[in-house]
């Protein structure tokens, strides 16, 4: 074996790894997406149940993504769960998960809880999760 055949097939590997794994990276990000949590308005203005609270979702990505069996949860207690219907989002759109209000401009969407979700003296914590159950945001105030 010559000297550049030794060398050579070794570097052949390394370059199929690379692609791989430069692959498999990529097709993780486009089902991923890039949808994130970008705001809490945590503390309401509705006298105790603070209905008016809300979570705002944005698609910042250039594809759009259907919501559909995505779920929003307060991970500080576990609940409420909030599962998405089927519900595209286009780049740039956003829509809200009201705690208990109805806001059909804002994609109608809600927790339809009685009690406020988001605590106003110690943080809680909101996720977003795809309908495979991966975590795709997560954010506090
Ligand atoms: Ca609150
Ligand atoms: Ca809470």
């Amino acid at each position: 074996m010559s000297t550049r055949i030794r060398y050579a097939v070794p570097l052949v590997l390394v370059a199929v790894l690379l692609l791989t794994a430069r692959s498999g990276a990529t097709c993780r990000v486009e089902e991923a997406g890039d949808v994130q949590i970008t705001r809490i308005l945590y503390d309401g203005e509705v006298f105790r149940t603070e209905a008016d609270e809300y979570v705002e979702i944005t698609n910042t990505g250039t594809e759009a993504q259907n919501l559909e069996g995505w779920v929003l949860r307060d991970i500080s207690e576990g609940y409420p769960s909030f599962t998405f219907p089927s519900y595209v989002l286009a780049p740039g759109a956003t829509v809200r998960v009201y705690t208990n209000e109805d806001h059909p401009e804002y994609g109608g969407f809600s927790f339809g809880f009685g009690n406020p979700v988001w605590n106003n003296s110690d943080p809680d914590t909101a996720a977003l999760f795809d309908a495979e159950g991966r975590e795709i945001s997560r954010r506090s105030y």
